[in-house]
């Protein structure tokens, strides 16, 4: 059987690419300059497409795919891709949930401990030869006086809150439904959920309904000893807002893994001596973004091999509700 034309968006790993290769005829993309001149080519051929990163796939691209049947995301979050457009063409969405869980959990909880003690400063102190003239100062936070207050609970959220259970700090949560399984406070109304705890962990996706979520309301509601963990997607925080907050002292400190304009990062933010900021590498050790890698591949070859895709996103269920 020959092998199916399958388009590659944007940057994935090179044992990623090999893998696809192995299995499919692959007309790599880097950017969108090259984009519209290889469908204008052979746009007409594909069938599915493999999304890394930094490109997304809406309408206008869909439209130009004719015979696409299966959008394969390299990651859990697939804000990047029209699912609305997607779905009105029956066109498949797939991401890589699970395989990351433990990973980004583990991250966040790194991300937490750094911005709450205050670490990479400390580390900057010794590295800069101060220690002999004097100890590192105290750090202000400290987790065994507070309380976390999770913005989402869904595979991430829950195994970021079995950590937490671990080490002892109570753990409430926000989402549009409660869940039946978990001992934790549920909160239905976030500034009220703000306002009981001191720290805010956001792993939302990022969607219409999220996007700014995290306001001024909230972080005043937050306070002055507040902390915001963000590991979900840059746009569910007003970054103007938090930037404000922080420069005032209304909450304490930040720590970042996203960005609403990746890989771009607010200057204020950088000038700011009370945030932590990771270039958004919560599933990327090589070991899980080589699990993510594969599930993606696993996706199109089932697709186009058995017929139905592995995981797809609820938007664009399978088999296809009537
Ligand atoms: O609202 P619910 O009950 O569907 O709970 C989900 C919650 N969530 C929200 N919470 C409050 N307001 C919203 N508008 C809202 N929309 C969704 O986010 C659920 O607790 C959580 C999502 O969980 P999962 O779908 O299991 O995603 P996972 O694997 O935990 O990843 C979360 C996000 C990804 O979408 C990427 O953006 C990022 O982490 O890597």
């Amino acid at each position: 059987m020959s092998k199916q034309d399958v388009l590659v968006l944007g940057g994935l790993r090179a044992e990623t690419l090999e893998g696809l290769k192995q299995q499919f005829t692959t007309h790599l993309v880097k950017d969108a300059k090259e984009l519209s001149a290889l469908l204008a080519r052979i746009g007409n051929g594909i069938r599915g497409a493999a999304r890394g990163t930094h490109i997304g796939v809406d309408r206008a691209m869909m439209e130009q795919l004719p015979k696409l049947e299966i959008v394969a995301n390299f990651g859990v979050g697939y804000d990047g891709i029209d699912t609305k457009a997607a779905a009105e063409r029956g066109i498949i969405v797939t991401n890589t949930p699970d395989v990351l869980t433990e990973e980004v959990a583990d991250t966040t909880l790194g991300l937490l401990l750094m911005t709450v003690r205050d670490l990479p400063a400390g580390e900057r102190y010794l590295r800069a030869g101060k220690w002999p003239s004097g100890d590192f100062p105290l750090s202000k936070g400290s987790m065994r006086d507070r309380k976390v207050g999770m913005i989402g609970l869904g595979r991430i959220g829950l195994a970021i809150a079995r950590r937490l259970d671990a080490m002892g700090v109570p753990v409430s949560y926000h989402t549009r439904n409660p869940r039946k399984d978990v001992p934790y406070n549920y909160y239905p109304d976030l500034a009220a959920m703000a306002e009981a705890v001191d720290t805010l962990i956001i792993i939302v996706p990022g969607t219409a309904e999220t996007k700014g979520m995290v306001n001024a309301k909230i972080l005043k509601a937050l306070g002055p000893t507040g902390i915001v963990i963000n590991v979900g997607r840059g746009v569910v925080i007003d970054e103007p807002a938090l930037v404000e907050a922080l420069k005032s002292h209304t909450i304490q400190a930040a720590g970042l893994d996203v960005f609403p304009h990746e890989p771009q990062v607010s200057p204020e933010l950088l000038a700011l001596d009370n945030t932590v900021l990771l270039p958004h590498l919560g599933s990327g050790s090589v070991f899980t973004r080589n699990a993510m890698g594969q599930l993606m591949i696993d996706n199109l070859v089932s697709w186009f091999r058995d017929g139905k895709p592995l995981t797809p996103v609820v938007e664009t269920p399978w088999p296809r509700k009537a």
